[in-house]
């Protein structure tokens, strides 16, 4: 992943471009480390840009850069028709935002914090009350990414607010600005379902990593291999995305059933290597419970049965 960054242009506040149709003005409420990274790309795309913050020593560099420096929340929010707010959580950004509500009307609010599918919804509701057009996004990208190529963000809300704001959301992210549908809860739950896919590669590798360490293999010798496995994993992704969707599991690669002995083989190699067993238990604790399903001649895509199922304690269960 690149951490290249866009540089902002050195401009004095008095340069600052007036607002025109195609770089309209555009306020940044939070400049955390990631609230100043967007601040910047839009800055740089130049967009006319205020900011705030509730430390509003953060902005010193965006400022120096030619952003415009509201001394309270309701002066960044009427300086432009595009909000975007940026802060730890959503309990913080209600709690900004509830006062402002009067402000905000007619405008486009967009709310680039992490937070759950049933908080966007919340927040949306309470927008929609108030006449605040409101897009919820997720941002897949660490701040030095924010306004490469290799970032991209994830909106949810109503299509035509997005389409009207999407020339200025991509200066955030220019290849990868995405609207994913209506339902504001869709850019968390694609947010959780991504990391999720993060942690469980990582952790994976790790555990490779500590397998091959054992054996005196350096991370940085195994990690072109699991780079090329990766590769070819995303084609498995693709092909189980089908079967999943049409509801059957042809075996055209491997069967269940031979995943399962090699499963075994990692344990082993683990216990003898005397380092953690509960990443590869728990991968064969998912296949022996497809197979007890009757699943043992299905692909691997079968599994997602028992992901569908909620966790159970009670050892009786079909699930337990
Ligand atoms: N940093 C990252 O890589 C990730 C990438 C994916 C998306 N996340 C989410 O972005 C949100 C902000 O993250 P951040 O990295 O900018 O976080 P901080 O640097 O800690 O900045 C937090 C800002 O929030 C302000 N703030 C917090 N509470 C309040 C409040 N009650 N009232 C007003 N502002 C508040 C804080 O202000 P200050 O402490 O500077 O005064 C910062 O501006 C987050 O949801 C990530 O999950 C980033």
């Amino acid at each position: 992943m690149s951490t290249q960054r866009p540089t902002p242009t050195h401009t004095t506040t008095a340069d600052q471009p007036a607002a025109d149709a195609a770089r309209p003005a555009v306020s940044v409420l939070g400049l955390g480390l990631m609230g100043q990274a967007l601040a910047a790309a839009v800055l740089s795309a130049g967009h006319p840009t205020t900011v705030w913050n509730r430390t509003p020593s953060k902005a010193a560099d965006l400022v120096t850069s030619g952003a415009t420096l509201a001394p309270t929340p309701h002066e960044a929010v009427t300086a432009s028709d595009l909000v975007i707010v940026c802060l730890t959580e959503y309990d913080a950004v209600r709690t900004l935002l509830e006062p402002l509500a009067d402000a905000l009307r007619d405008r486009t609010l967009i709310n680039l914090t992490s937070g759950s599918s049933a908080q966007a919804r919340e927040v949306a509701a309470w927008a929609a009350e108030r006449g605040i057009g409101y897009l919820d996004g997720a941002i897949m990208a660490i701040p030095p990414v924010v306004g490469t190529p290799d970032a991209f963000i994830l909106y949810a809300g109503e299509r035509a607010r997005f389409e009207s704001a999407e020339p200025a959301l991509r200066a955030l992210a220019p290849a990868g600005t995405t609207h994913l549908g209506a339902d504001h809860g869709l850019s968390s739950l694609y947010d959780v379902a991504l990391l999720g896919l993060m942690w469980g590669t990582l952790n994976s590798f790790l555990h490779g990593a500590a397998l091959l360490g054992s054996a005196g293999v350096p991370a940085a010798e195994f990690a072109p291999f699991a780079n090329q496995w990766l590769a070819s994993v995303t084609g498995f992704v693709s092909a189980y995305a089908t079967q999943i969707d049409a509801g059957g599991y042809p075996a055209d690669d491997a069967k269940i059933d031979t995943h399962l002995a090699t499963m075994d083989h990692l344990i082993h190699e683990s216990e003898a290597a005397g380092i953690t067993t509960a990443l590869p238990h728990f991968v064969k604790d998912l296949a022996s419970r497809a197979i007890a399903a009757g699943h043992g001649t299905s692909s691997y895509a079968a599994l997602i049965e028992q992901f569908r199922k909620p966790d159970t304690t009670d050892p009786a269960a079909p699930n337990a």
